[in-house]
């Protein structure tokens, strides 16, 4: 049996999920918190300490980004990769730019300041903090986004790597009660829309809300 180690909420844990989904592979989820909590031989699994880790009978790896990939060999349909060159290449950007441009602010600006805090650790939201990702920081980065999107998808007129990774931490920013403003980037917000309908997304989203409380 496949195994997907840590909290479900995490940008990166739910991307390995929907890669796992989109591929009809079968898994469970151990729940893993990072840091402290993490179980004493956590870093076995995942050297850096973080989640997700994965285990495919006795192999291990850890990093999302690693463990996709390791899923595409290991089950080549649909393919999430493209097999163009440039189009792979794009695909592993959009990814980066989910995992290294997105998470960084939707993360601990917004997710974690109006809801992991206040909700698991009695913390306060920050005010300052979240109005300055969401006027500063996160425009810039839709921008972008919307200048991307001409079709359906990002890459290749079909769900690639680079699709999950760019939406997988939308998934929080609505979390936190925050979409997509339609009249100011309407081609992005639409695909977000989209993205998150497919029932890879859809059923994670319907479970993480279950799980956490998180409102829809
Ligand atoms: N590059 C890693 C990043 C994973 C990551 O940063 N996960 C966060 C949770 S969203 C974590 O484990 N943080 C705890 C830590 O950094 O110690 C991946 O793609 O899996």
């Amino acid at each position: 049996m496949r195994t997907v180690y840590g909290v479900s909420a995490s940008p990166f844990v739910r991307k390995v999920r929907v890669v796992l989904a989109e591929k009809g592979l079968d898994y469970q989820l151990e729940p893993v918190i990072p840091g402290p909590q993490a179980p004493p031989d956590y870093r076995k699994l995942s050297p850096l300490g973080k989640v997700p880790a994965f285990r495919d009978g006795d192999r291990t790896l850890a990093d999302s980004s690693v463990i996709s990939a390791y899923l595409e060999r290991v089950a080549p349909e649909p393919q999430l990769y493209p097999k163009d060159p440039y189009d792979y290449a794009r695909a592993l950007w959009f990814e980066e730019y989910g995992d290294g441009g997105l998470v960084p602010v939707v993360g601990p600006k917004i997710f974690f300041q109006r809801v992991v805090g206040p909700k698991f650790f009695g913390q306060a939201t920050d005010e300052a903090v979240v109005k300055q990702a969401l006027e500063n920081e996160l425009p810039p980065l839709f921008d972008y986004l919307e200048g991307q999107v001409g079709g359906e998808f990002l890459v290749a007129n079909r769900l690639t790597i680079g699709d999950i990774g760019v939406v997988s931490p939308l998934v929080n920013l609505r979390f936190a009660g925050v979409t997509v403003d339609a009249k100011r980037w309407p081609k992005l917000a639409a695909y977000v829309g989209r993205i998150m309908s497919r029932p890879s997304f859809a059923a994670l989203i319907k479970e993480e809300a279950a799980t956490f409380g998180f409102e829809q």
